[in-house]
């Protein structure tokens, strides 16, 4: 760890923190929420309004982008902060998650994955080191390591292959990647729900040594209270300096929960996903537009939200827009829960500061649950 990309730990409430990841290109105040840009894009949104919100980083994927455009283009065209206009830092993920989940007639070998694209049926080969070149084209700020993670439930001995092939893929990785200081490395901690194969897991990255640690192979299945005991079981075996992240997770309420237990970084599809489809996120709990109650109902979201798109167009426009498939409903939608997750986390922030995360939990709990109607 040098200083281009230094993780301060702030202060503390109980397990949580608030931290700072300083990068060339700006500061990542922690607990953090990533936006996911998959494919170069925040989808419904322009990155101005991302940075509008109060988003500090967004998320990208080796496996969208090494197919179309292709890494070595991006890599032409000036990195990938340059082709979307997003001049804050970037988290990359590696490409073996997205393969998994996406990509068809997928061959796992001890070298890496060969499969076919879900765009055109040709066929890719993504290694521990092709990821690092990738992710490096990309001119990621953070780079993550290859891994494997498996869906849940999954018999241990199947959990244990697959850590132990990611723990020898962090290895490669951290190899091929060397001394970066202008960049961070983060290595993927697997092992399913077992402890001691979380444990191993922890220990075995923590020995190789990288910038950051991310918790792999979570909400793939599994009900919240496993995903969360799962959570206080390897955190403490995380160094305390470093920071923590856990992949692809999740509602607010997972979110709460994990900063409680001692997480400090998070990404999800859900806030602009769930937006595309209609469902806002509120400090109210979550809203379906499509609903026939709001056709006739003027107010708007949330009169009090400093996110335009929750102040200043009614209920009944909004359901309209989405019934109607527009476009801006999309947009107005997406752009009022990724507010909403950066509302969320500030807020978490601030209470982690004044040492009350505890209220500040019950009480955001209490609010969701109550609803707005
Ligand atoms: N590994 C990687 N990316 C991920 C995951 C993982 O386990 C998850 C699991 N929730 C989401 N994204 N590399």
């Amino acid at each position: 760890m040098t200083e281009t990309h230094a993780f301060t730990v702030k202060a503390r409430d109980g397990a949580a923190r608030i931290g700072e990841l300083r990068f060339s290109r700006g500061t990542v105040r922690t607990p953090a929420f990533m936006p996911v840009g998959t494919a170069g894009t925040v989808k419904a949104m322009f990155p101005e309004t991302v940075r509008s919100t109060g988003a500090d980083i967004v998320l990208g994927n080796t496996y969208h982008l090494m197919l179309r455009p292709g890494a070595e283009r991006v890599a032409e065209l000036g990195g990938l902060h340059r082709f979307m206009n997003w001049p804050l830092p970037i988290l990359t993920d590696s490409g073996g998650f997205q393969v998994m989940s996406l990509a068809s007639l997928r061959k796992l070998t001890e070298d890496g994955v060969t499969f076919r694209s879900h765009l055109d049926g040709s066929e890719h080969h993504l290694t521990p080191e092709r990821s690092i070149e990738i992710q490096r084209l990309l001119g990621a700020d953070v780079t993550m390591q290859l891994d494997e993670c498996v869906a849940l439930p999954c018999p241990d001995e199947e959990a244990e292959r697959a850590m132990r092939l990611s723990l020898r893929w962090a290895e490669r990785s951290k190899a091929a990647f060397g001394t970066d200081p202008a960049r961070a490395l983060f290595g993927i901690v697997q092992g399913g729900t077992v402890p001691s194969l979380r444990l191993a897991s922890a220990e075995g990255l923590t020995a190789i040594g990288f910038d950051g640690y991310a918790i792999g192979g979570l909400a793939v299945g599994e009900p919240q209270d496993v995903m969360l005991k799962t959570l206080e079981e390897t955190v403490p075996a995380l160094p305390e300096e470093r920071p923590r992240y856990l992949m692809g997770v999740g509602t607010p309420e997972d979110i709460l929960l994990s900063v409680l237990r001692g997480v400090d970084m998070f990404d999800c599809v859900m806030p602009t996903r769930a937006g595309r489809h209609g469902q806002a996120y509120t400090r109210f709990g979550r809203v379906n537009l499509r609903n026939a109650r709001h056709a006739a109902d003027p107010r708007p979201l949330d009169e009090e939200s400093e996110c335009p798109a929750a102040r200043d167009y009614s209920r009944a426009y909004l359901h309209h827009l989405i019934k109607a498939g527009e476009i801006l409903g999309a947009m107005l939608l997406t752009w009022i829960n990724v507010h909403y997750y950066q509302t969320l986390t500030a807020g978490i922030r601030e209470a982690i500061a004044a040492g009350r995360l505890a209220d500040f939990a019950a009480q955001t709990r209490a609010a969701w649950a109550a609803g707005d109607l």
